[in-house]
């Protein structure tokens, strides 16, 4: 179609025809991807109004119990839609926030509008793939995808769950220059005359929702996409430099810290990815963050697109469920439980430490959260209740929870998904082992355990 944002054909898809014809407006259904700069599934709805000659809508569907959300994370996600909902403003597009069962408000907010096409975002999680499947079946609506999260787009890549980096790596890097581009910006909608006017008050909304207001928001880190933007710059011009030594090293402050602006969407990876790749200068350090950003990304989002048990332990390749099961009965030398692990009440001053980060913070460093959750393995009854145990606190305190990464990073430590068979030892069987000694001779534990007690 004569488009006047230029989009990949291999970023979208139908996923249901419709009549199209309904006089209605085109709807931007934004749910992954909570910005409106760097925003494919936004663009793409804008050349589909263009070329109708329809008012364009964005709705947001609230779920007011989003897997277990509590009000650190719903209060770091509305400080980014506030924003969102200004900036399409500017656009001259109305922001509608649905609260309700999301499947359902959207398929009611489609008849009462007629609307004729609706633009939805690519996420793998299970949850979000049932909310669009009960809303197709409730509408008659043409009804899209497009993948705003990925470089290469994830269904472009591969059609199938892949072994590792190692297979999938290529598979990305030979589609990069067709796909690691720049991202154009949208301009103000001129035809929209919907008659929509409405500020949401995300104060009352935030305040309506009977979360769990225990887990508070964080300080140290302001959500939305100006920070965001903001926190790329700074890593791009100081940390990068220093990336690859220090990543590991949770003393430091390595780490891009951008998880959570790429989780709530508030960033587009792909808009960090282009940045880096573009004025950043060759180095090693530079690789080290695009193989984070690009393919450990994807490669996340493969494992839960590919696996639909990526939080279960029958999600597990057979060698680890076999190595797993070997070890099931072996003497575990502590066993806690969930309260225990969750009050940083282990033997471990190591592990106690990692565990008070997370709860503090809202983040804790990529490193220390292998060794937290395979030491969550060892001193479990039962790898099961390890990975129950790893994935509610992840969930619960992380602000990047429920995210396709942090599903997949846990399955890596407890189920060696994306890794190998290692030497066999009691408990872990053949799951590669962490331990305190390891953690000594890569950073100062005693540093890491003085500025998390
Ligand atoms: N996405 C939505 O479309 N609606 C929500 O109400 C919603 C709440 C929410 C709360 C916490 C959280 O970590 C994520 C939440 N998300 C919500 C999903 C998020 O936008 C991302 O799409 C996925 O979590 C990443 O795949």
């Amino acid at each position: 179609m004569s488009e006047k944002y230029t989009i990949n054909p291999a970023r979208y898809r139908l996923l249901q025809d419709g009549s199209g014809s309904a006089a209605g407006p085109v709807i931007y259904w934004m749910s992954r991807e909570q910005r409106a700069e760097d925003n494919w599934g936004l663009l793409f709805s804008l050349n589909l109004a263009l070329q109708n000659q329809k008012p364009l809508i964005a709705v947001f569907t609230l779920a007011g119990d989003f897997l277990g959300a509590t009000l650190r994370q719903y209060d770091f996600m509305f400080g980014g839609l506030a924003e969102t909902e200004k900036n399409l403003e500017a656009l001259n597009i109305p922001f509608v926030v649905l609260k309700g069962n999301p499947p359902q408000e959207m398929a009611e907010f489609v008849r009462e509008t007629g609307a004729a096409d609706v633009v939805s975002d690519f996420d793998p999680l299970k949850i979000k793939r049932v909310w669009k499947r009960d809303f197709a079946r409730d509408t008659k609506a043409r009804f899209w995808e497009v993948d705003s999260h990925n470089v290469v787009p994830a269904l472009h890549v591969t059609d199938k769950e892949e072994f590792g980096a190692y297979t999938i790596r290529p598979k990305i890097t030979r589609k990069l220059g067709e796909f690691l581009t720049d991202i154009p910006a949208p301009e103000p909608y001129a035809l929209n005359n919907h008659g929509i006017k409405q500020a949401n008050n995300y104060t009352e909304i935030l305040a309506s929702l009977n979360t769990d207001k225990e887990v508070k928001p964080v300080k140290w880190l302001k959500p939305g996409s100006a920070e965001g933007k903001n926190n790329l710059e700074l890593f791009i011009s100081k940390k990068l430099r220093g990336y690859s030594e220090e990543r590991n090293d949770p003393t430091l402050k390595g780490q891009s810290d951008l998880s959570p602006y790429f989780h709530f969407g508030q960033l587009s990876p792909q808009r960090a990815a282009w940045e880096a790749f573009t004025r950043a200068p060759e180095s090693e350090s530079k690789q080290a963050f695009l193989e984070e950003l690009i393919v450990r990304r994807e490669l996340a989002d493969n494992y839960c697109y590919f696996n639909k048990k990526y939080d279960l332990f029958d999600g597990f390749k057979d060698w680890a469920k076999k190595t797993l099961n070997d070890h099931r009965d072996d003497k575990r030398d502590y066993i806690y439980n969930e309260a225990q692990f969750e009050k940083g009440e282990t033997h471990e001053d190591l592990w106690n430490a990692a565990q008070k980060e997370m709860i503090k913070k809202g983040k804790m460093h990529g490193f220390m959260r292998m060794y937290w959750a395979k030491k969550i393995l060892e001193w479990s009854e039962s790898p099961e209740e390890a990975l129950r145990i790893a994935v509610y606190l992840n969930d619960k305190y992380e602000l990047d929870g429920r995210d396709p990464n942090g599903y997949t990073g846990v399955a890596w430590s407890i189920g060696g998904i994306h890794d190998r068979a290692w030497t066999e030892r009691p408990v872990y069987g053949k799951i590669r082992y962490m331990n305190y000694n390891g953690c000594k001779r890569k950073f100062d534990t005693s540093l890491y355990i003085a500025m998390n007690s």
